[in-house]
């Protein structure tokens, strides 16, 4: 398996290619890049869907084979991220739990769970609104904003209390899953959210600190 060669299809400035690659570079597997025609609609082509169908960046080969009759084809940046980590030692580095620790399991799988239910719609919307209709020349919905803003904050306090009593989501070690949040959390800043950094929720700053400033998130936190 380790003589597989990855290649990333995506396009860099997205959330979900960030958030594919931090867990990459996290890893230190090396793998290719192919930049999606993001900005030309290609992830919309019959082509493209036959890989993801669903349209999305980003989508991860593994080609075992030189005539690519064992590629391995996966999508969605979270389980392109586990599967890496599985592969590539996220299991010794603790980035994803040993399988055979249960509890282990389970507080991952709640911190996972907490990402895509709790944190990521709001911030996902919020972007959509602020950043991304603008871009296209659609108009906002300040309503849906403003429900956005005041749900997001509702959500910080639960990340408080559980940041109060461990260092990271999942427990007192850095897992994939504070990793993923830089994919929507970053974009809070530029869109003039302090969120992740304000006193009123200093467990959460303080642990933003901590994952925003790592090597992997420089390495992938590009804006093209
Ligand atoms: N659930 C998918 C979502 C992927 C996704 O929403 N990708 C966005 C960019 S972050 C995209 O391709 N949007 C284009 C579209 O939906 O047309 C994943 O986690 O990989």
């Amino acid at each position: 398996m380790a003589t597989s060669k990855l290649t990333l299809h995506g396009f860099p400035r997205t959330p979900c290619t960030k958030i594919a690659r931090i867990v990459l570079e996290e890893l230190g597997v090396p793998y290719d890049l192919v930049r999606v025609d993001f900005l030309g609609y290609e992830h919309h082509s019959a082509a493209y869907r036959t890989q993801q169908p669903f349209g999305q960046v980003p989508y991860l080969v593994e080609s075992s084979g030189a005539d690519g009759g064992d590629d391995f084809v996966l999508f969605e940046c979270r389980a392109i991220a586990r599967y890496a980590a599985i592969l590539y030692g996220g299991v010794e580095k603790g980035l994803v739990p040993d399988p055979a620790d249960a509890r282990a399991v389970a507080r991952f799988e709640q911190a996972a769970s907490v990402e895509v239910t709790d944190f990521m719609p709001s911030a996902r919307t919020l972007l959509l609104e602020n950043v991304v209709k603008p871009i296209r020349g659609l108009e906002r919905d300040p309503k849906k904003v403003a429900e956005c803003e005041t749900l997001l904050q509702a959500k910080l306090d639960g990340y408080e209390a559980m940041l109060s009593k461990s260092k990271y989501l999942a427990g007192h070690h850095l897992t994939i899953v504070d990793l993923f949040h830089v994919g929507y959390g970053a974009p809070l800043k530029m869109q003039g959210y302090d969120y992740l950094e304000s006193p009123r929720w200093p467990n959460v700053a303080r642990w933003w600190k901590d994952i925003s400033s790592r090597q992997s998130w420089s390495n992938v936190n590009v804006s093209d």
